[in-house]
């Protein structure tokens, strides 16, 4: 017997898909957290914005909660749906749809995958330059919620920087076309930015005009080890000031235990505390005689112990995997996740207090740190010890993610550098924001999402 309120919306749309089935309701309710049991309603796969805006007409006549539904590669939870209500999924929308050589812009709809938005760009001679792991499967919507970051934002900056338009449905069902891919509009508040990074909160993002740019120069892959923590931005701040940086990003050896095991190859004998992998362009040879002599300098300096250059394509690729196949070696620990920034020049002083918090609150408990570093972001991944119950290592969990929002807080930084709040980390969000900032936020969500049908429970502890 189909829910009252699904019948009607059939009614409404007899040509939407629509999917009911238990195995549907738990693959389209959760995300890469694991944390949460799902508990959709229902699916929603509209093939058009018409669809889309329908659904969302119905949703709050009905009163009914949506969740926008990208790749669900989330870490935060902003795409679980635990709590009955409707996964707006946008899975059939994801096709490019123009591509303007003058305007170098490339325009999809919201649910095409990262890595075919690469491909789309590599197929014109362009570059859409915001990279990470999860590209294969996750949604270009689903980066635009969140304000996606990655790999590259050292050299590019985050998914803000990319987006020329959107096309937004608003929590009233209606369409907002925003920005219209004008480099110049000085005509009053830029919505579209308000949208990035709204994670489904405000409207539901349904089409995107993407900027694009040059392919990047010829580059080199370098692995360092370090041999302590102090060393890793002194080489920071020796590589960035000598080579042009695409990415600089560490792990430690507990990240590096779990991606060999997980099929990765050493590139590195001996054991080392610390690693950078970074990739810096090299477009004539003298670039590599400059990173030798870079290497050497912090040999010398004793704040690098050993390394290794990529000499091939394919040995580029093997030393990327060591920090790339992080996450996915961890994923079937279903770690607890802290996605923490500071300023770049804040780092070396939260990094001790940082270590000395973890030390202190999770003795027995291996912690798994690595990171965009050059960003000053960091990811801790905790990881559960055989015989500790979820519950109650979550509780741990929550208590010392408290301790690290305080931490944050004197620092100036923030409790979610690149993966959003979701529910994951809704506790902390006045660790960050002012509560005159959330008293605003909650206005905002008021104007676009009156009746609060759009991810409701997500970002906020209280809608
Ligand atoms: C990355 O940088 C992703 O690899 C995932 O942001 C981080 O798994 C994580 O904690
Ligand atoms: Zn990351």
């Amino acid at each position: 017997m189909l829910d009252a309120r699904l019948a009607e919306l059939t009614r409404c749309l007899p040509d939407l898909r629509l999917l009911t089935a238990p195995g549907d309701l738990e693959h389209y309710g959760r995300d890469w957290t694991r944390r949460w049991t799902p508990a959709p309603l229902a699916i929603a796969l509209p093939a058009s914005i018409a669809e889309a805006q329908a659904i969302v007409r119905w949703a709050n006549e009905h009163r009914v909660a949506i969740v926008p539904s990208g790749g669900r590669t989330g870490l935060s939870g902003g795409a679980v749906a635990a709590n009955g209500e409707l996964v707006l999924s946008l899975e059939r929308m994801n096709r490019v749809l123009d591509f303007n050589a003058i305007d170098r812009t490339l325009s999809v709809q919201a649910g095409i995958s990262l890595q075919a938005v690469h491909d789309a760009a590599r197929g014109h001679g362009l570059l859409y330059p915001v990279d990470f792991a999860a590209r294969g499967s996750c949604s270009i919507g689903g980066n635009i919620a969140t304000n996606a970051g990655g790999i590259r934002v050292i050299r590019y900056g985050n998914t803000r920087e990319w987006i020329a338009g959107l096309k937004v449905v608003a929590g009233n069902g209606e369409l907002l076309e925003l920005n219209r891919a004008l480099i110049k509009n000085s005509s009053g508040y830029d919505f579209r930015q308000l949208m990035i990074g709204s994670e489904g909160t405000l409207g539901i993002v349904v089409e995107a005009t993407l900027k694009l740019t040059d392919p990047p120069p010829p580059s080199q892959v370098m692995l360092l080890a370090l041999p302590d923590m102090d060393a890793l931005m002194h080489v920071f701040a020796l590589f960035r000031a000598r080579l042009a940086l695409q990415a600089f990003e560490f792990f430690t050896d507990h990240a590096l235990k779990h991606v060999l095991a997980h099929g990765a190859q050493r590139a590195i004998d001996g054991d080392y505390p610390y690693y950078v992998v970074t990739e810096f362009d090299a477009t004539d040879e003298r670039v590599q005689e400059v990173a030798l002599a870079a290497f050497e300098h912090a040999l010398e300096q004793g704040w690098v112990s050993d390394g290794v250059i990529a000499q091939s394509e394919a040995q580029a690729t093997a030393l990327w995997r060591l920090r790339d196949g992080i996450t996915e070696s961890l994923a079937p620990r279903r770690p607890y996740k802290n996605d923490v920034s500071v300023r770049i020049s804040a780092v070396p002083s939260f990094l001790h207090e940082m270590r000395a918090l973890l030390m202190r609150e999770y003795p027995h408990i291996e912690v798994v740190w690595f990171g965009h570093i050059g960003d000053g972001n960091l990811h801790i991944n905790v990881l559960r010890p055989d015989g500790l119950a979820e519950e109650d290592f979550i509780t741990q969990c929550e208590h010392v993610t408290k301790l690290l929002a305080a931490t944050l807080q004197r620092h100036g930084g923030s409790i979610s550098a690149e993966h959003g709040i979701g529910l994951v980390k809704r506790a902390y969000l006045e660790s960050t924001r002012s509560a005159a900032e959330i008293a605003l936020m909650h206005g905002v969500r008021k104007v676009f999402d009156p009746n609060g049908i759009l991810n409701p429970g997500k970002l906020f502890v209280s809608d």
